[in-house]
């Protein structure tokens, strides 16, 4: 098959209650467009039936592909599925849509050109966020302050799991990747603001899932400890690019 026009690449871990409505609604949503697409399911480290899951509806899909990777962490399957994708742009998409699909569409030509990297953002003009709870948000923007501090000025909302990349900047920025857990994102926009890559940042609706993979209090501890390994290898100089 031709490379398709969009691949959707979906890193899950221990997704088996979330995986069937996201996949319902992707391929519905897919069969209305008239570009090709394949979507991109990267499981690792679960203990539930996700993997099983996903190759039950591959039989049914065959743009759907499965990918199970033996390493751990959220950047690790999304790294390999980015990778492995054919697509001409490829969207980087959380299991618990937590934006609804359609906004893809905002995402992608023909309604959004003349960019590298289009971001969803929560915290843009016109962005609306239903039901989160005060500590996430305020977790959330305490940890944008020191991303923007220390790392990436400007950019208001680094961590929404909704991310398109024309492919030929992922294949450069994803064979970059060193982090590869839940700051793996931070780095890459770093990485491709020091190639002054052009990146949007597209105001969403965004409604909150308390079934959450995030331990408030471990992985924000990692993730502030990733905040300033990032900044102390961009001053090392180990970002520099080479010729
Ligand atoms: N493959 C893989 N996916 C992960 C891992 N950790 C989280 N995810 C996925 O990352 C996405 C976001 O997780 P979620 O629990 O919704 O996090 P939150 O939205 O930040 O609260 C989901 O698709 C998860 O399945 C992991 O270790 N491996
Ligand atoms: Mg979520």
């Amino acid at each position: 098959m031709a490379n398709p026009f969009l691949s959707i690449v979906i890193p899950a871990h221990n997704e088996e209650s979330r995986l069937p409505r996201t996949l319902g609604q992707i391929f519905a949503f897919l069969e209305k467009q008239s570009y090709t697409a394949e979507v991109v399911i990267v499981e690792n480290k679960s203990s539930d039936r996700t993997l099983e899951l996903a190759r039950e509806f591959a039989q049914q899909h065959s743009n759907l592909i499965v990918l199970h990777e033996e390493k751990s962490g959220k950047g690790n399957a999304v790294k390999r599925g980015m990778l492995e994708a054919r697509g001409e742009y490829r969207f980087i998409c959380d299991a618990d849509l937590s934006m609804p699909i359609e906004e893809l569409q905002k995402f992608i030509p023909p309604v959004l050109d003349g960019f590298d990297i289009a971001i969803a953002s929560r915290e843009a003009p016109g962005a609306i966020r239903y039901d989160e709870p005060s500590y996430r948000h305020w977790g959330g923007r305490a940890i944008n302050l020191a991303i923007q501090v220390l790392i990436l000025p400007g950019l208001n909302d680094t961590q929404c799991g909704f991310k398109c990349f024309r492919s030929d900047v992922a294949e450069e920025l994803f064979h970059r990747q060193t982090l590869m857990g839940w700051s793996f994102d931070i780095e890459l926009l770093y990485l491709a603001r020091r190639k002054k890559l052009r990146i949007k940042e597209i105001p969403i609706q965004w409604y909150f899932d308390a079934d959450s993979k995030v331990n408030a209090v471990k992985d924000a501890l990692r993730m502030i400890g990733d905040i300033f390994r990032i900044h102390f290898n961009a001053m090392r100089g180990r970002y520099d690019l080479k010729p």
